[in-house]
Order: structure tokens, then C-alpha cells, then sequence
């Protein structure tokens, strides 16, 4: 394997400015011509005399060239062009050249899921990062940017009557035997990473869009026939995003048609490709009776990503790939603020925070800690990360804290104005943001190369004679060029009235160590720092420990909605670790003041903002709180999470229930609605359930936990509430057992072989709390329904277990399990085994005997033989 740096960059010195394609798709071969118009790089100036060769990137393994022609004369190999592994370099060609290649391939093997392949009946191509050379030989990089002119499909009619690829339709017609053809031009030049085509037998729904230049846009959805009612709730996000992007950004659609694709197997969430973009069915797929509000969500913020790529990834893209970053990270930023923008900030702000704590810090603690920016890659795919995306949407975040939502604004248009149609670096985005505002942002762009979650901590005192507060913060961060630039939006209350005396405020800490002052203040005030989560970073007590009072005067009254969650989710969290330190928490201040936040939220029925209010009964998740401690006992994290669940649910067992029953009212007579109150209430009410299912200490308490949950289920009119009610009984056994059984069984046959309902089946089988669950896995494994040739099936199952505490038995058969299906899954889809690998490099944070248990299932896969680049690449960077 080879590894890339990313200081080697190197422009083309030829480039390839138009293709013309054309596939000729038969059942187990495909031929693919490409016609390749090769000019000088405009932008490289070579001396004259010297060579200027043309490397087209091609997968061997894929590939079979079966011609070659340049300027229609044939090519002779060794000495017109060299062939070596991932390479055909052609020798000096004179511009104005065009090549032409004929090679097959065999989508119907691809079990890689990466260039052109077969999801069941339907063949479709994912080209990002590297999935184009597995389809023709090509510069296969984000710089060659070219026009595909002409793009012609060729297929059986009757078992693949929908042809389609990127841009607009220019052709189509019947051939003899059962054969037709289409043919599509797109007119915006793109990187090879953004091409497309899909033929299939699909369904679709149709509607348009005017933008606000008055132009109509034709919008049509496929999937497979049975599906198409599942479209709905797309289209709909399609249109609300299409305004949403016009309204914020100014930046309206360009083509005439904007076609999306619905596919089972697939190995991310969806991909952006111009004018087509291809989905995973699970992001693009929802109705009431097979989504969760969880599903929609996300429905809607993946179809917000990919439509807001069309300009930040597709119109201005990345010169190479460690500028990932620069379209991914900027797409989530936005997709996280049209979704906040169409339902609640706060509940949006608080997801998107968990996310980033619960991955992105722990992938920064272990050993695929990379800055935003990589600094080098063996397999690219690797690294589309958390890093680069969600740690890289808080890098934005923190442009638009400082410069105001007007001067971000001002500087996105000088970005596209400056770069609308070309391949451009991060440097460049930081460069217009600068010019844009008349700031400097020097000390800010070490965010791109620093990798690791800078510590924040802070002090302060109230000086009551000169009516002073200072707050001292101090920075610490694996920057190597001095301390980072980092905005803390602080709020001071008073502590008195509650009110805002000082509001928000965006403190630029820039120094190792800065105090900041605020004057002329009536009396004593409680600081609210890090508001919204203003930098990713994590902010501790400069002594060790917060003052709980004042956490809790926060969780009460603080006026800023994050920071308010916030401090419940810490004083849960302290409770959690004082149970797990052996403390009786009775005896605890935490405790009262756990149970004083958490009775007044439990029973406040004037808010109707029920997410905010089920969220800040929501005790932080295991994984959260393993990134807390410097050495994770998971299991131990495990049982004194649930200890402190079943104490509350003991202590308002009463209370619970009555709002739960107050809920199911309120809720009985409402149709169902994917709006912020009904989401909110079901939310509210699903976690009410939980903590009531989880008393179950005695055969009684069983029964009756079953019984609830039982009956939950059998009154639930939608998906949400089917899958929390057996998320409770899954985990459920002695008396409950013959409920679980009933259920899950249940639950199977009212799927009916729906693949998206049967995913959630696996997942909470996996996941559930039960003494023998990796024998319920592995026959899980065996299942007919199971296979590891869809990427979705295998993340909900194996990934879903590799999250399950009991993965971590200290008997080590979970390690062992899951190093088993990585050698299975390795030669079939490298991209999946890889990233399941991450569940065992994470050693390091174990305590020693579990530790080394990973590490020896990891020495044993480093030896595997083939071995994919993407699992080298993992495994050797996790026994570094
Ligand atoms: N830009 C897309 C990335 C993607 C991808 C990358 C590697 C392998 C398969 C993939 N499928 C999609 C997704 C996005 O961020 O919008
Ligand atoms: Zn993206």
C-alpha cells in the first residue's frame, strides 16, 4: 500500500476537457468506450521539450482493455503507453489528442459497491472517492474537471426500461431485440467523482420547482416499484430546500432536471452527483409506517446535504482530496442549518452536538486522530470521517460566530464569485471569508492542521466592591504553530432575578491564557460559557470541579437553550461517575440537585416544546460518557448509567406516569404528523415509557414493565412507537421474557420483508441488554434475512453489536466475534470492513486486560491475508 501526502500535490500537465461515453450493459459483462479530448493543462507551464505525459487512473482488477486508439491510430503498448498497477500513463501525447478506450467490466462481481455495480435488479455507479477508474481508464482526480458531452446507455428494455446519467436528456430510442438506448449531456464541467448512470425497472413520483428566477425545474424521485409511496416525504424536503438555499444563500438550481435514485445496497448515505444523485432507500425512504422520526429527520437533512453540494461541492469543488473538508464540512454546516431552520434550533443544536461528542471526540482520542485538513492517506475513503465532516461543520460554525451571519454571507459570495466552476483548496474559502470581512484569519486557519479536541478552562470571580466579573480562560491543544482562535459565546445571568444581565457575547480567546472583564454589573452573576457549543472543544472547571449550584441555577433558567441542556446533562453525568466510584448517591448534594432539575422538567406542562423538555430528561449515552474518563470500563459505565435511570424512574415512578398517560390523551385523537410538537410528544412520551420499563427488579415489576410496554406496542399507529416500545422489550427477560419473544416476532412478520423495517429488527435485537447476546447475534448472523453483502444490513447488525456494552465482555468474545465477520466481510466491501474495524483500535482507551484482548483480535487481522489498503490502513494505524 502506498501512502499520499498531501504537501506532493502536483498539477496535471495534460487534462482531459471533454468525454464522451458509452455503456453497453449485458447480464455479466459490460462494455464501456470512452472518448478522452486531451489538452495542455492551461494552468501548468512546462518548458518546451519536456514531456508531458498523461496518467489515467485505472483499477486492473476492474478493468479489461480490450482497445486503445489515439487519434484513431492504434497505441502499442511499452511503447506509446506504459500499464502498471492502478495506471495507464500515455507517453507524450501531442494536444489536441483524443484517446479512445474500450474496456469490460463486471458490475454483477462488484460486491465493492464502488464504480459500476448491481443493487439487486438495478445497476448503478458510485464514483467518490475513487470509484471511476474502476469503469474506464481516466484522471480519476477532483482537479481534472471535464465536460461529459455525450453519455450513452445501452440495456434490455424490458428489464431495465429506466436509463439515466447526469445532466439533461438529449436522446432515446428502441434498438432491435429487446434493447434500448438514452443518451445525456451534462453542460457543467465536473470531476469524474461526480459522474453517474443508473438503469433499472423503477417507479417514480414527479413535481417541479419555479426558482425564484422564474425558471421551472423538473423533479423526479425513483426507486424500486414498491417503494414509490415512500417518496413523498423527500420530495417535499427536495422543494423546501431547493427555497431554503434561494432564500439564505441566493444560489439558485442550474439544470433543468433534478433526478434522485433510491438504492438497497449502498455504502454511504447518499452521493451528491450532478443532477442524479444516487440515495441509500434508508435516507430517502419514509412513511408512518416504516419511519421513525429519526428516519425523517434525517430524510430531510441528507436530501438538504446532497441538493446543497450542487453548489458547495459540485459548482466550486476540491482541488484534491485532503481538501474534503472544504465541501463537506461547509455542506454540513448547512444542511445542520436548514434543518434547524425548518424545525427547532435548540433540539437541532443539541443533536448535532451529541453527534459530534459521541463520535467525533472519540475517533480524536484514538489513533485516527487527523486534523479537518489529512496530512496523508493510504486509502481515501478512510478518511470520510468524522472529522472531516462534522468536526469540519463546527470550523464554519465558528466563521459565522465570528464574523456575524452577514459577513459569512459576505464572504460565501465572494467565494463563489471568486471560484464558481474551478477546483479550489480550503486556503482558498479561509482566503475569501478574510478579503470579504477585512479580518485577518491567520491564526484561525490552524484549526485546518490541528488535530485532537482542544481543553478549555475557565475560572472567575465577582469583585463586589468595583461590581467587576472576570473570567480567565486557558486553551490547550495539540497546535504546533501557538494557540488556536477560538470564538466562547458567554452569557452572564444575574443570580438573583435569573436575568440576562450581559447577553450572548463572543469572546475571542486567542492567547494560551486571557482573562476577560465585564463591568458595571448590578450584583453577583452565574456566567453561561460556551453557548450554542461555540467551538468544539471541551470546557472544564480550571479547579477540577464545577460548582454544581450553579449548574443547576442554569439547568433552570438559563435563557440559552444548549447551555441550559447542558448543565442538566453534566450534573447526570457527575452522578453517573460518583455511582460508578462506589458513592452512596443518596448522600449526595448531586443528587438532590438531579432530582430537583429533574422533577421540575418532568412536571412542567405549560412548555410545549417537548423535544427540549425530553431531551433534558435523557441521561447522557454510554458513549458520551466514556469520552469523559482517561481509562473506559464500559461495562462499569453500563451499570451505573442504568442505576442512575432506575433510581429516578423509582423516585418519580408516579409522575412518570402520569404524564405518560397525560401524553397518550392528548395524543389519541391527533392524526399523524411529522411536525416539531408531534415529534416532540412522542419523543416525551417514548422516553417516559423507558424509564418506567426499566424497573424491573422483581417478577412483579417485570410483568408489569412487559405489560406496558406490550400494550404500547400494540396501540402504536406508527413506526416511532413500535420501535421504543420494543427497544424496551427486547432488553426485557424472567417474566418478560415471553413478551420480548412475542413481539419481536411480531414485529418481524408486520415487516413483511420490508429491508428498511427488517435493518431496524436486527439493530435492536443487537443492542439489547440481555445475558446471552452474542449468542443471539451470532444466530442472528445465521438468519436467512442476514447477508453481508448490503452495507446496511451488516452496520445493524455487526455495527449495532460492536456498540453494545457486552461487546466489550471482558471474556473477549465480542472481540473475537467481530474480528471473525471483518475476515469474511474484508474481500467482499473493504469500505465496511474497515470501518467496523474502528470498534477494536481503540484499545489504548481500555483498561489493560480488555485492552490487550482488542489488540491480540487486531494483530490477528493485520495478518489477514489478502489484505484490502482501507483495512491495512486502519489496522496499522491502530497497533501503532
Ligand atoms: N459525498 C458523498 C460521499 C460518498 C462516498 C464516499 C466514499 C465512498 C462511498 C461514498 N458514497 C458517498 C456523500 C456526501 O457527503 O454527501
Ligand atoms: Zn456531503
Amino acid at each position: 500500500p502506498v501512502e499520499i501526502f498531501r504537501k506532493d500535490y502536483q498539477p496535471l500537465p495534460m487534462i482531459v476537457s471533454k468525454i464522451n461515453m458509452d455503456f453497453s450493459i449485458h447480464e455479466g459483462k459490460t462494455m464501456v468506450h470512452s472518448e478522452l479530448y486531451i489538452e495542455g493543462n492551461p494552468a501548468v507551464n512546462l518548458a518546451d521539450g519536456t514531456d508531458k505525459d498523461l496518467v489515467l487512473d485505472g483499477d486492473e482488477t476492474a478493468l479489461k482493455l480490450l482497445s486503445i486508439t489515439l487519434n484513431e491510430k492504434e497505441l502499442e503498448q511499452g511503447k506509446d503507453y506504459i500499464l502498471e498497477p492502478g495506471k495507464l500513463i500515455l507517453k507524450n501525447p501531442p494536444p489536441k489528442s483524443v484517446l479512445k478506450t474500450t474496456v469490460e467490466i463486471v458490475p454483477e462481481e462488484n460486491t465493492q459497491l464502488s464504480g459500476l455495480y448491481k443493487s439487486d435488479s438495478m445497476y448503478c455507479t458510485q464514483c467518490e472517492a475513487m470509484g471511476f477508474r474502476r469503469i474506464t481508464y481516466y484522471p480519476d482526480r477532483p482537479d481534472n474537471m471535464a465536460v461529459f458531452e455525450r453519455v450513452r446507455l445501452e440495456a434490455s428494455k424490458k428489464d431495465y426500461p429506466v436509463l439515466l446519467a447526469n445532466g439533461n436528456l438529449l436522446e432515446e430510442g428502441d434498438l432491435d431485440g429487446d434493447r434500448h438506448f438514452a443518451v445525456w449531456s451534462d453542460p457543467f464541467p465536473k470531476p469524474s467523482y461526480l459522474f453517474c448512470c443508473v438503469a433499472g425497472n423503477l417507479g417514480k413520483i414527479a413535481d417541479s420547482f419555479t426558482t425564484s428566477s422564474g425558471r421551472k425545474v423538473d423533479l423526479q424521485l425513483f426507486s424500486e416499484p414498491d417503494n414509490v409511496h415512500k417518496l413523498q416525504y423527500a420530495m417535499d424536503s427536495l422543494k423546501r430546500s431547493m427555497k431554503w438555499d434561494e432564500d439564505v444563500y441566493g444560489l439558485e438550481y442550474d439544470l433543468d432536471l433534478y433526478n434522485i435514485v433510491a438504492v438497497n445496497s449502498f455504502n454511504m448515505g447518499a452521493m451528491e452527483n450532478k443532477g442524479l444523485n444516487v440515495f441509500n432507500t434508508a435516507y430517502v425512504l419514509a412513511d408512518q409506517a416504516t419511519a421513525t422520526d429519526t428516519d425523517f429527520e434525517r430524510v430531510e437533512g441528507v436530501i438538504g446535504h446532497e441538493y446543497f453540494h450542487n453548489w458547495t461541492g459540485n459548482r466550486v469543488t476540491c482541488r484534491d482530496w485532503f481538501q474534503l473538508t472544504l465541501k463537506e464540512g461547509l455542506t454540513v454546516f448547512r444542511d445542520q442549518e436548514f434543518s434547524g431552520d425548518m424545525n427547532s434550533k435548540a433540539v437541532n443544536r443539541i443533536e448535532n452536538v451529541q453527534a459530534l461528542r459521541a463520535r467525533q471526540f472519540a475517533e480524536d482520542a484514538g489513533p485516527m486522530s487527523h486534523p479537518i485538513r489529512p496530512e496523508s492517506y493510504i486509502s481515501m475513503d478512510n478518511f470520510y470521517t468524522s472529522t472531516v465532516y462534522n468536526k469540519g461543520a463546527e470550523i464554519i460554525r465558528m466563521y459565522q460566530t465570528l464574523l456575524g451571519k452577514d459577513g459569512f454571507r459576505k464572504g460565501m459570495d465572494l467565494y463563489f464569485e471568486r471560484h464558481d466552476g474551478s477546483a479550489v483548496t480550503c486556503d482558498d474559502f479561509l482566503a475569501a471569508m478574510a478579503d470579504a470581512n477585512g479580518v485577518d484569519l491567520s491564526q484561525f486557519s490552524l484549526w485546518y492542521s490541528t488535530p485532537g479536541t482542544p481543553v478549555v478552562s475557565y475560572s472567575y470571580e465577582y469583585d463586589q466592591p468595583s461590581k467587576k466579573f472576570k473570567l480567565t480562560l486557558t486553551q490547550e491543544s495539540k497546535s504546533e504553530s501557538g494557540p488556536l482562535h477560538i470564538p466562547i459565546s458567554v452569557g452572564l445571568l444575574d443570580k438573583n432575578t435569573g436575568e440576562d444581565v450581559v447577553p450572548t457575547t463572543v469572546l475571542d480567546l486567542k492567547k494560551e491564557k486571557q482573562t476577560f472583564e465585564f463591568e458595571n454589573l448590578s450584583g453577583d452573576v452565574v456566567p453561561s460559557i460556551l453557548r450554542q457549543f461555540s467551538a468544539p472543544v471541551k470546557l472544564v472547571a480550571a479547579s477540577g470541579e464545577q460548582d454544581e449550584e450553579a449548574l443547576a441555577f442554569l439547568a433552570a433558567r438559563d435563557t440559552d437553550g444548549f447551555n441550559k441542556w447542558e448543565a442538566g446533562q453534566v450534573l447526570f453525568t457527575n452522578l453517573i461517575f460518583q455511582v460508578m466510584d462506589g458513592k452512596d448517591k443518596t448522600a449526595s448534594k448531586t443528587w438532590d440537585f438531579v432530582k430537583e432539575a429533574f422533577g421540575r422538567t418532568l412536571n412542567d406542562y405549560d412548555s410545549k416544546d417537548y423535544s427540549i423538555v425530553a431531551y433534558a430528561l435523557n441521561l447522557p449515552t454510554e458513549s458520551t460518557l466514556a469520552e469523559l474518563v482517561d481509562v473506559v470500563d464500559p461495562i462499569a459505565i453500563h451499570k451505573s448509567r442504568g442505576h442512575v435511570k432506575r433510581s429516578l424512574a423509582r423516585e418519580f415512578h408516579d409522575d412518570l406516569l402520569k404524564r405518560y398517560k397525560a401524553l397518550t390523551d392528548a395524543m389519541s385523537s391527533g392524526e399523524f404528523k411529522v411536525d416539531a410538537e408531534s415529534i416532540g410528544q412522542r419523543r416525551l412520551r417514548n422516553i417516559c415509557m423507558d424509564y418506567l420499563c426499566s424497573i424491573r427488579e422483581t417478577p412483579q415489576e417485570q410483568i408489569a414493565a412487559a405489560a406496558l410496554a406490550k400494550n404500547h406496542y400494540e396501540s402504536a399507529t406508527c413506526m416511532t412507537d413500535k420501535v421504543a416500545a420494543l427497544n424496551c422489550l427486547a432488553s426485557m427477560d424472567g417474566e418478560g421474557a415471553s413478551a420480548r419473544d412475542e413481539i419481536i416476532k411480531r414485529f418481524y412478520d408486520e415487516a413483511e420483508g420490508d429491508a428498511l423495517v427488517l435493518n431496524k429488527w436486527f439493530s435492536i435485537q443487537a443492542m439489547a441488554d440481555l445475558p446471552d447476546i452474542l449468542d443471539r447475534v451470532k444466530a442472528l448472523k445465521a438468519h436467512p434475512d442476514f447477508t453481508l453483502k448490503n452495507p446496511n444490513r451488516c452496520r445493524s447488525l455487526v455495527g449495532a453489536f460492536s456498540m453494545n456494552s457486552a461487546f466489550h465482555d471482558e471474556s473477549g468474545a465480542g472481540y473475537r466475534f467481530i474480528r471473525e465477520v471483518l475476515e469474511e466481510l474484508d474481500p467482499l466491501n473493504p469500505q465496511i470492513s474497515s470501518r467496523l474495524a474502528g470498534s477494536l483500535i481503540t484499545w489504548k482507551k481500555y483498561d489493560e486486560e480488555r485492552g490487550l484482548l482488542m489488540k491480540t483480535e487486531l494483530e490477528k487481522l493485520s495478518k489477514l491475508k489478502p489484505i484490502s489498503d482501507d483495512m491495512f490502513e486502519i489496522v496499522s494505524r491502530g497497533l501503532k
